[in-house]
């Protein structure tokens, strides 16, 4: 059995969160590790390498804001990245400050227990390496768990078969008969991207989407300069907004203004491109008024019904109900199907029955015949993850259990009562934003609390508000790799404070988060916003829907009120 391997932080993720995360712990003097059961830094980037794999945020605002020099001068020249330009970009921030060392790869957290005499958390992992933090953090991923769904036949299937999540390199669909399952924001994605090389495309659709250009193209010359002299103003507008996609969101009702004046503003919209901009840019009030909602949805529907040439593929592609899922938007998604080797099968209709050796069975009993099923089918979103391992706290429940009855619950979307020192990055009940920026709040707000915990180790007493003048350096070693390897070297003994929310602050929080989403159509249609994604999942709140800048305050709030809903015991 391997020795155990203090340390300060164990940080569990390679993605976003984890990267900046490691850097800001690192940079805390204290001895930290990352592991992930990836093969290398990326999160969703390393795993979500299927064609056309794009972030729909715009690519000033799909990376970092903290590093000015790499933020002016890192290379892009497109409105939006596309995977591998995202998946370099942070192989170049972890090179860039020298993070390599202190990850460590194909290594899956798979069970976590909060021992409360000792003050730290036991993590043991599928290479048997087991690690005991002061602190946990897990950047575990929101939309990183696959949703893979269990059709029968499976495993007769004599070709290929995907998940868009675990894309293989380099897999050549030229010339080949392939079947896509999914229609969500990945499988427009891989559509798009795959149509006009493979044989015949077949797209398995369950419900069809609303999704509106991207407006994808170079940026113009001149177009870096001027983000570059305005690059901090950029960044605190996204900040101080609600969803920190880089655009003021409108406060203008759709009502106000007549039917020409509101299609000339759809068609604006619609022409400039971005999911986000054409749903909260244009009106403030699609996302939660029944007639506005429809006024975006009936613009959509006529413009699939010009592009989309064959009325039978038109009919089937045409989306009802509410405009209320994550926005989509596309390269060009809607016009594939004006080819002759893409077709579309609408599974309400004819639903999938199994799939055989050939291909995927429909209920009208015809077997459409595939070397190559693609599964974009998405993910178990948001506390998929966690309830898969078995991660237990203070008095040996795991996660699961926690969240049984109500659903995934937290305070402030990163920490839960009875799992002291554990910290989540995107986890239940955070903001529904645009990521990056999210999770810069989440691992600054986390890496203060640390701090805060920290300083319990110079100080005697557990009253925080106690512990902000004159704290010492608290002599840990610094993040070079040093100290770390098994035995307490890694990791100074002495005392540190454990944190964890009130059952009552969780309970608040919960309680917001679902008054906060009482009245938006999003929580009364099936996506996996609100868990309805997945087969066997109980619908659940999931986000905090009050925006970026207000979730921004109430963290601010509980830094300067003596860390407010938090508990805090002395580990000696
Ligand atoms: P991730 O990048 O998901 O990383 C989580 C990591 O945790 C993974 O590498 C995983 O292997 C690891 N992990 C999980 N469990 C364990 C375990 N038990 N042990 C060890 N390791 C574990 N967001 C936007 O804001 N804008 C976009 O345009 C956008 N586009 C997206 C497109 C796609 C196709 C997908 C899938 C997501 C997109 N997202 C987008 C969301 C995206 O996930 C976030 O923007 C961001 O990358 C999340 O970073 P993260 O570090 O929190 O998690
Ligand atoms: P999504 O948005 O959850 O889309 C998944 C798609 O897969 C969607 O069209 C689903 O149909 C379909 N699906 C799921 N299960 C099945 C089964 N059993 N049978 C047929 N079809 C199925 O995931 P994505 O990966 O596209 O995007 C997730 C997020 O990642 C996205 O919002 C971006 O933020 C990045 P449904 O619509 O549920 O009927």
């Amino acid at each position: 059995m391997m020795e155990h391997q203090y340390l300060d932080a164990l940080v569990v993720g390679a993605g976003f969160g984890g990267i900046y995360q490691l850097k800001k712990l690192l940079d805390q003097n204290l001895s930290v590790k990352l592991i992930d059961m990836a093969g290398d830094f990326g999160g969703t980037w390393y795993w979500n390498q299927y064609p056309g794999a794009m972030s729909d945020t715009e690519s000033f605002l799909y990376r970092y804001s903290w590093d000015e020099e790499d933020l002016r001068s890192y290379p892009w020249n497109r409105y939006y990245l596309q995977g591998p330009e995202i998946l370099a970009y942070l192989q170049n921030v972890v090179k860039r400050y020298g993070l390599r060392q202190h990850a460590q790869f194909n290594t899956e957290l798979t069970k976590a227990q909060w021992d409360d005499a000792e003050g730290r958390w036991t993590v043991e992992t599928s290479t048997g390496h087991i690690f005991k933090p002061k602190y946990l953090v897990t950047a575990l991923g929101l939309l990183s768990r696959q949703n893979f769904p269990d059709i029968p036949g499976i495993e007769t299937f004599k070709g290929d078969l995907h998940h868009t999540a675990r894309w293989p390199k380099g897999l050549d669909l030229r010339g080949k008969r392939v079947g896509v399952i999914g229609n969500g924001s990945t499988g427009v994605q891989v559509i798009t991207a795959i149509a006009k090389e493979v044989e015949q495309l077949v797209c398995f659709q369950r419900t069809p989407q609303y999704s509106v250009p991207s407006g994808d193209r170079e940026v113009p010359p001149g177009y870096r300069e001027d983000l570059n002299r305005r690059y901090t103003e950029v960044w605190q507008q996204a900040k101080n907004s609600m969803f920190a996609f880089g655009f003021e969101e409108s406060t203008r009702p759709t009502f106000s203004v007549g039917r020409e004046e509101r299609e000339k503003i759809f068609e604006e919209a619609w022409q400039k491109g971005g999911g986000f901009r054409f749903m909260f840019e244009t009106f403030c009030d699609i996302s939660y008024d029944e007639a506005a909602n429809e006024e975006a949805a009936s613009f959509i529907r006529r413009k699939i019904g010009e592009i989309v040439k064959d009325p039978e593929k038109a009919r089937k592609l045409m989306p009802s109900g509410y405009h209320a899922r994550r926005p989509l938007c596309d390269t060009g998604y809607y016009q594939q199907f004006n080819r002759d080797n893409v077709d579309v099968v609408d599974l309400k209709e004819t639903p999938i029955t199994r799939i055989t050796p050939a291909g995927i069975e429909l209920s009208n009993g015809h077997v459409c015949e595939l070397d190559v099923i693609v599964f974009a089918t998405g993910f178990d979103a948001v506390d998929g993850n966690y309830t898969r391992v078995a991660i237990r706290g203070r008095d040996g429940n795991s996660l699961k259990e926690h969240w049984a009855e109500v659903g995934p619950t937290s305070y402030l979307g990163i920490s839960v009562p009875d799992f002291p020192n554990m910290f989540m990055i995107l986890g239940p009940n955070g903001p529904f934003t645009n990521l990056p920026p999210t999770i810069e709040t989440q691992v600054e707000f986390i890496s203060d609390l640390i701090e805060v915990a920290e300083q319990g180790l110079t100080r005697t007493g557990s009253n925080v508000s106690g512990l902000t003048d004159g704290a010492e350096p608290n002599g840990h070693v610094n993040g070079d790799g040093q100290g770390e390897g098994t035995g307490e070297a890694g990791s100074k003994r002495g005392q540190h404070l454990a944190l964890e929310p009130t059952r009552e602050a969780e309970e608040e929080w919960t309680d917001l988060c679902d008054k906060l989403s009482a009245n938006s159509l999003f929580r009364k249609t099936d996506s996996w916003i609100f868990g309805s994604n997945v087969a066997g999942k109980k619908p659940a709140v999931m986000f905090y829907f009050a925006g970026l800048a207000n979730y921004r305050k109430a963290l601010k709030d509980v830094l300067e009120n003596d860390l407010k809903g938090f508990k805090q015991y002395v580990h000696v």
